[in-house]
C-alpha cells in the first residue's frame, strides 16, 4: 500500500516536473535572444531609403537634345534650346506609373548648358526663346515629382566645356560650389546629387582639379537627406554603361584600392567584401543607345526582354537600377519609351505577383539562440523586417521550404537583412528529387545582399533548401521567396 503510494506520488511528481521542465524550455525558446551583432560597414540611413528605391530615372534633356548630340562642346548658342510642348508632369507620371521612385534630371552636362536660370552664367535657360527666358526646368521637374509623389536628384556634370573658368581651378571650383548652391537651396528636397568623374582642360590648356572635398561638404550641409553618386560618395558606379552587375556584388568597398575613375569594371561592379566602406552599387544605362534623345533612336527602345535581363542584373545583383528615359524636341517622353516603361512595370509586376512560398513550412539546420525571433519561417513572411539568423560564429546553415504541394518555380528572391550588415559569401540552392530520394542542385551564388534574384531552371518540387556555404560572419535572411515568371 504505501509502495503503492510513493510510486504515484513518484508518477506524479515526474509528470509535474516535466509538464514544468517542458514549460521553461518553451519559455527560453520564446524568449528573445539578442540580434546579431552589426558586422562593419552597415549601410546609414539615407543608403537603406536609397537602396529601397530600387529603381529611379534619368533624364538627359539639354542643348543635345536639339543639336543631335551626345557631348555638346560648350560653343553651342542657348538659342537652340526650345522645346515646343515642354511637359514635366508627363515626365513624373510616366516614371511613377512604371514603378520608379525618383527622378534624375541633367540640371547640367558636359556643354555647361544649365537647366535652371543660374546666377552665375549666361549659358542657361534664361538666354533662350523657351517661355521667353522666363522658364525653369529644373523648378517644373522638382515640382512635379513632389506632385506624384517622387524623389528629385540633380546631375550637375563637374565638366563642363563653356565655362571660362575651367581649368583654371581655385575659380572653377568657387564656380561649381556655387551652381551647386543654388540647386541644393531653391528646389526644396534633394535625394540624390549624381557625379561622373569625366575631366577635361580649359580653355587656359590646363587640366582642371576638382575640390571634390568641398563639393561634398556643401552637399553634406544643403542636403543632408541626399545620397551622393561618386567613388567619394555613398553609392558607387558599377563599372559600365549597360545596366549590369557582376555575378558577385558586395556594398563593402575599399575606394583606395580602385584608381578613381581608372578602376576595372570587376573591382567597381563586385565590391570588395574586406573593404570598410558601405558603397553599394548603381547601374545605369539608357533605355535607347545613346543618352540624349534622337530621332533615328525611336525605332531603337530596348526591347521589354532586354528590360528585364537588365532588372535581373541590377536590381537582383543587390543594386539600384538608374534607367536613363531621354526627353525629345518637344519636350517629352516619346511614346515609345513610355509604351515600353508600361509594358516593363506591368512584367515585373507580373512575375512577382505570387510568392509561391508565403506562409509555407520553413526550417532551418540552426536558429539563433533557439529563439522564436530568428526562426526561419521569417523568410517566408512578407516583412523584410523579421529575418531568420544562426548563432554566432555559426557562418554555415541550411533552410529549407516545405511548399506542401509540388510546386513549379523559376525565379528565387533573397534577402539579407542588410541593416546589420551584408554576410553571406557563398551558398547553393537544392531541390527535391521525389523520384530519386535526393537532393540536387538548380543553383549557386556568392554574394546575395540587400537583393539577389536567381533565374532558375523551370523547376517543380515540393521542397526547396538554400544552403549557406559561407558568410563573414552568423547569416541572417530575410526573405526566401520563389515565383514562376509570365515575361521572360
Ligand atoms: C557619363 C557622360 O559622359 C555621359 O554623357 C552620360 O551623361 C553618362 C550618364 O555619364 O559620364
Amino acid at each position: 500500500m504505501f509502495l503503492r503510494e510513493v510510486m504515484q506520488n513518484k508518477k506524479y511528481l515526474l509528470k509535474l516536473f516535466s509538464i514544468a521542465a517542458a514549460g521553461i524550455s518553451l519559455s527560453l525558446s520564446l524568449l528573445a535572444a539578442s540580434a546579431p551583432a552589426p558586422i562593419l560597414p552597415i549601410p546609414n540611413s539615407n543608403q537603406m531609403v536609397w537602396q529601397q528605391r530600387e529603381q529611379y530615372m534619368f533624364l538627359h534633356f539639354g542643348v543635345n537634345t536639339f543639336t543631335d548630340r551626345e557631348w555638346g562642346e560648350g560653343t553651342e548658342s542657348p538659342s537652340v534650346f526650345n522645346p515646343s510642348d515642354f511637359n514635366a508632369k508627363q515626365w513624373a507620371k510616366a516614371a511613377k506609373d512604371a514603378g520608379f521612385k525618383m527622378l534624375i534630371l541633367t540640371a547640367k552636362h558636359h556643354d555647361g548648358f544649365c537647366l535652371w536660370p543660374s546666377a552665375y552664367t549666361e549659358h542657361s535657360v534664361k538666354n533662350s526663346p523657351w517661355k521667353n527666358g522666363k522658364g525653369d526646368v529644373v523648378k517644373e521637374v522638382s515640382e512635379a515629382c513632389k506632385e506624384v509623389g517622387l524623389d528629385f536628384g540633380v546631375y550637375l556634370s563637374p565638366w563642363d566645356r563653356n565655362s571660362q573658368f575651367y581649368g583654371d581651378s581655385p575659380k572653377y571650383n568657387e564656380y561649381y560650389k556655387n551652381q551647386l548652391r543654388e540647386l541644393l537651396t531653391q528646389y526644396g528636397k534633394i535625394s540624390m546629387v549624381w557625379w561622373d568623374g569625366a575631366c577635361g582642360e580649359g580653355p587656359n590648356g590646363k587640366r582642371q582639379e576638382y575640390d571634390w572635398d568641398a563639393y561634398l561638404k556643401i552637399v553634406r550641409e544643403l542636403a543632408p537627406d541626399a545620397v551622393i553618386f561618386s567613388d567619394r560618395g555613398d553609392v558607387r558606379w558599377v563599372g559600365n554603361e549597360d545596366g549590369l552587375a557582376q555575378e558577385t556584388c558586395w556594398s563593402l568597398y575599399d575606394p583606395s584600392s580602385v584608381s578613381i575613375g581608372g578602376g576595372t569594371q570587376k573591382q567597381m561592379g563586385e565590391g570588395n567584401p574586406a573593404g570598410d566602406e558601405w558603397a553599394p552599387a548603381e547601374c545605369d544605362v539608357s533605355i535607347r543607345p545613346g543618352w540624349f534623345y534622337h530621332r533615328k533612336e525611336d525605332s531603337k527602345v530596348k526591347t521589354l526582354s532586354h528590360l528585364l535581363d537588365i532588372y535581373y542584373r541590377s536590381v537582383g545583383h543587390n543594386c539600384c537600377l538608374h534607367l536613363n528615359v531621354p526627353p525629345d524636341r518637344r519636350g517629352l517622353l516619346h511614346e515609345n519609351d513610355v509604351a515600353r516603361l508600361k509594358e516593363f512595370n506591368h512584367a515585373i509586376k507580373e512575375n512577382f505577383k505570387t510568392n509561391l512560398a508565403a506562409g509555407k513550412q520553413c526550417t532551418a539546420s540552426a536558429v539563433r539562440g533557439n529563439s522564436a525571433q530568428f526562426f526561419a519561417k521569417n523568410v517566408a513572411d512578407a516583412n523584410r523586417k523579421t529575418y531568420w539568423s544562426a548563432d554566432d560564429g555559426q557562418t554555415q546553415a541550411t533552410i529549407e521550404i516545405d511548399l506542401g504541394n509540388p510546386t513549379t518555380f523559376d525565379l528565387v528572391l533573397l534577402q539579407e537583412y542588410i541593416e546589420l550588415g551584408q554576410r553571406i559569401s557563398g551558398y547553393h540552392l537544392d531541390a527535391w528529387d521525389a523520384g530519386t530520394s535526393e537532393w540536387k542542385d538548380i543553383a549557386k551564388g556568392t554574394t546575395i545582399g540587400y537583393k539577389w534574384i536567381l533565374r532558375v531552371p523551370e523547376t517543380t518540387t515540393q521542397k526547396v533548401r538554400l544552403v549557406i556555404e559561407s558568410a563573414r560572419a552568423c547569416p541572417t535572411l530575410s526573405s526566401f521567396e520563389l515565383y514562376k515568371s509570365s515575361y521572360k
